[in-house]
């Protein structure tokens, strides 16, 4: 027997994989959304991120590199590779894994001999600190580390009216998409409703697609349970009538299965009825190597807002916001969208603190942030490169600003401005808050930041 109470918090045994089981395989007939079944932590959102990979083979190859095994070149330990803050870093673990009566305690496959789950939590546990700490957390935090992608969040009930439309379209480029229901009370986490939905847990959204049901169109999206099991049970459910209405090959082309294995099919009404929050990761350049991306430019820059010198809280504290963080950024040329007559640049703005989900051991939370964009003429820029000062945000107002300042490990938006030069305010809420972050600026055409 071997013990390693590596990143343990939790009084289990660790094993050594050939001790729990006699013929280890690392991956068995391709790495699929099945093999992920949640265990005892709170870890769902991190499971409905990697069930929305396994849709995406040269992205899940880029995080768990494939040739990797129990029998060639083995030496008890396997390597992932994660994106973390604007850089990909490589992530070592010895195949030890946390068991209690003989059996895999955290994520495990449905079928007992394969571990590329169990193990690539295990790595993300280690990047993180302790499996202790990936306990709770939004789907698209994990998405981002997975691909180095952008994320964005809909509240359902405020959702635009296209969103099946944004949905089927993100799809199709192979953004992650996933979705939850809003617990309102801690004490209904992941508890189970008579829909069969649970609430406050993450889902991963694995299909979205239309159909002819009585001679009408019917928009359909097909979400997974990273349990492996509990399925929603009303409408297009596994079981429903529907299926016995439609075509029956329609019902090959959905793939529709009757199998307990978390994966089911729901109206996209009953979706937006019974679903609150909506997560999609869009891949960056950074992602995918396709042309069709190439055309985004990305500019990451990392700062830290430090007390008593740039940890300035938000534009309500006039006398230490100017002492914040500035980047500027110069929007050069106009897109080329033939619809449009005005001359405006489309950019993102992604703001993304660090390692408050390592520091909570430490007591550490995710801040409120969020970020305000101001034009400067070119004799503020030129007259003074150095900083913007307080005058400045006395008497202008910003151009455009997040929508709010949230505790996220990230806040992004899209934003469209006429070209001119700018600089960026990234901010914590509160004023004195110290921490790093990253602020990442996508943009369809060239641009300058600083
Ligand atoms: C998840 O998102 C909610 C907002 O929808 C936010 O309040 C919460 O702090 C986030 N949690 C984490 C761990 O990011
Ligand atoms: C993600 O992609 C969707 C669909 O293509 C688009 O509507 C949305 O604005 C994009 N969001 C981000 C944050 O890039
Ligand atoms: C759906 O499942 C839940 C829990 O499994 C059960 O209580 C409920 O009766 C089911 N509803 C239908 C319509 O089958
Ligand atoms: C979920 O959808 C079903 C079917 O449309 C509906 O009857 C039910 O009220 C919805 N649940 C919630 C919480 O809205
Ligand atoms: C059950 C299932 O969906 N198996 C699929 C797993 O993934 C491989 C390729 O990655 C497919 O070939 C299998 O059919
Ligand atoms: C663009 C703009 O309104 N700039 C004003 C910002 O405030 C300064 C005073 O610090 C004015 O001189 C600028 O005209």
């Amino acid at each position: 027997m071997h013990f390693c109470f590596l990143y343990l918090c939790f009084s289990y045994f660790s094993f050594l994989v050939q001790e729990i089981c006699e013929n280890p395989e690392f991956i068995i007939g391709g790495a699929n959304r099945t093999d992920i079944c949640q265990g005892d932590l709170g870890d769902c959102w991190f499971l409905a991120a990697i069930a929305c990979l396994t849709l995406n083979e040269k992205l899940l190859f880029r995080v768990i590199p494939p040739d990797q095994s129990f029998t060639e070149n083995y030496a008890g330990i396997f390597h992932f590779q994660f994106w973390r803050y604007g850089d990909w870093i490589d992530v070592i673990i010895d195949d030890c894994l946390p068991t209690f009566n003989n059996q895999l305690v955290f994520t495990k496959s449905s079928q007992r001999n394969e571990f590329w789950s169990a193990l690539l939590e295990k790595a993300y546990a280690k990047l993180h600190g302790s499996y202790e700490a990936l306990k709770g957390g939004n789907t698209t935090e994990a998405m981002e580390d997975f691909t180095g992608g952008v994320t964005e969040f809909y509240e359902i009930k405020d959702a635009p009216k296209d969103l099946f439309k944004i949905m089927k379209k993100a799809f199709e480029r192979g953004s992650l998409i996933g979705c939850s229901i809003d617990a309102i009370v801690p004490a209904q986490f992941e508890t189970r409703m008579a829909s069969g939905l649970v609430k406050g847990h993450a889902y991963s959204v694995t299909g979205v697609e239309e159909t002819t049901f009585k001679a009408e169109k019917v928009k359909l999206v097909r979400l997974r349970n990273p349990w492996g099991q509990v399925e929603w049970n009303g409408s297009w459910s596994d079981n429903s009538k529907e299926w016995n209405i439609i075509d029956k090959s329609e019902n090959a082309r959905l793939q529709h299965q009757i199998k307990e294995d978390g994966e089911f099919w729901m109206s996209f009404d009953d979706f937006m009825k019974n679903f609150t929050k909506l997560e999609i990761c869009n891949l960056t350049a950074d992602a995918l190597e396709s042309d069709r991306l190439q055309t985004w430019t990305v500019s990451v820059n990392e700062g830290r807002w430090v007390r008593g010198c740039s940890a300035g809280g938000c534009r309500n504290f006039p006398d230490t916001y100017w002492t914040n963080p500035q980047y500027r950024l110069k929007l050069l040329e106009e897109d080329d969208d033939p619809d449009d007559n005005e001359i405006v640049c489309s950019f993102l703005v992604a703001l993304m603190q660090k390692n408050r989900r390592k520091d909570r051991k430490m007591g550490a939370n995710l801040y409120t942030i969020g970020f305000a964009i101001y034009e400067v003429t070119v004799v503020q820029m030129h007259g003074n490169k150095q900083h913007l000062q307080k005058d400045f945000f006395l008497y202008n107002a910003s151009k455009d600003r997040c929508k709010s300042y949230i505790n996220m490990r990230e806040v992004s938006q899209r934003f469209r401005l006429p070209p001119s030069e700018y600089v960026i305010i990234p901010s914590t809420y509160e004023p004195h808050q110290e921490g790093e972050f990253i602020l990442r600026v996508f943009s369809e055409k060239r641009n300058v930041s600083e």
